[in-house]
């Protein structure tokens, strides 16, 4: 019998980003940085999933922007195409197909007990769509189709990756060894950047107001204006403290952009107030952001190059989801 499984040497990571907004520090330093960072170690897909950010309303020509932004910011943060493949979803159809499969194996209970679906729903009320209740089983299809090793979550993503892991085991003991098991990667400890308007909700694209986030698009002007409007607290005393969110976002933010250690940054601000932090973690930004602005630049004056090197990351990653698709459907019947 067939199986998907297969020696690879490099573990692999399937990671995705949607195109919902823009992308911000958040995803930078949480997610983008690390994934160009690992790019040696490990066999890595990156999936700009498109077909995930429509469970919710996207206007059209906004949405076609995005996608291509994302992939440039990608490249221009330093993802080697020669290293890893970067594509689209929704270019490779497999997904859409293994997803429907799935839903013929995944019991609505399982589904019911989504923690994110009931979050996201009570948000949207009446205009929740069915697409973001089955958002889980199109997460599973898009880890499930690569003999993925390793997928990198968030807390909020745990339960889905729970849920892939079920449903595989579903499969193979229905239909014998198929898919491989993938395993969680935790991000380590004090990656989740917060908002700047409010500590205690995770930075997001989809934040509206406008002193949330930091993009990585942004002008110096607009990181200074942002960061010298970020929430904090009425002490004085300038240290890493979670009891103080505000604070203690800041601080990490800066951190993570200068590499520097805790003792040494408190060193740093020692008698100094929040202007002074403010100010100095607004430049520590702008020269962060600086050279992905600058190749981001360059690579938008070519955007043929860019789509060269979507097709590139498109047939590496295509004929490892057909092949994949195809066994399930050899396995259930379908031909
Ligand atoms: N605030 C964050 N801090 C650290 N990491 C973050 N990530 C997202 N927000 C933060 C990580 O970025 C990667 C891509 O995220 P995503 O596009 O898949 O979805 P998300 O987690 O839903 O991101 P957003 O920015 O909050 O978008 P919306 O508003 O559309 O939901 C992931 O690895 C994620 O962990």
């Amino acid at each position: 019998m067939f199986t998907v499984m297969s020696e690879a040497k490099r573990k692999r990571v399937f990671s995705g980003i949607q195109p919902t907004g823009n992308i911000h520090i958040g995803n930078y330093l949480g997610a983008i940085r690390h994934w160009a960072s690992s790019q040696v170690g490990f066999d890595n897909i990156f999936c700009i999933v498109d077909l995930h950010a429509i469970t919710t309303s996207q206007d059209p020509r906004m949405l076609r922007t995005r996608i291509r932004q994302a992939a440039t910011l990608l490249f221009a943060a330093g993802i080697d195409p020669r290293l890893s493949a970067v594509f689209v979803q929704s270019h490779v159809s497999a997904h859409a197909e293994l997803a429907w499969i799935l839903n013929c194996l995944i019991p609505m209970g399982w589904m019911q007990r989504m923690t994110q679906f009931k979050e996201k729903s009570q948000k949207q009320k009446e205009r929740v769509l069915v697409g973001l209740f089955d958002y889980p089983a199109l997460m599973a299809a898009d880890i499930l189709l690569y003999e993925t090793d390793l997928v990198p979550v968030g807390e909020d993503q745990k339960q889905h990756l729970e849920l892939t892991r079920d449903v595989a085991q579903r499969f193979n003991s229905t239909y014998g060894l198929t898919f491989k098991l993938p395993e969680p990667v935790i991000p380590r400890k004090g990656a989740r950047i917060m908002g700047l308007d409010d500590p205690t909700k995770k930075m997001s694209k989809s934040g509206s107001r406008p002193g949330h986030a930091v993009y990585l698009l942004d002008s110096p002007e607009e990181i200074r204006s942002k960061i010298m409007g970020a929430t904090t607290d009425s002490l004085r005393e300038i240290h890493f403290d979670k009891g103080r969110p505000a604070l203690h976002n800041l601080l990490v933010i800066y951190e993570l952009f200068t590499g520097l250690r805790r003792a040494e940054i408190e060193a740093r601000f020692k008698g100094k107030g929040y202007i002074d932090l403010k100010r100095d973690l607004a430049e520590v930004i702008i020269e962060g952001l600086r050279p992905v602005q600058q190749r981001y630049r360059e690579l938008t004056m070519d955007a043929a190059y860019i789509d060269s090197l979507l097709v590139g990351g498109v047939s590496k990653v295509r004929p490892i989801a057909e092949k994949t698709l195809l066994i399930v459907k050899e396995k259930i019947g379908l031909r």
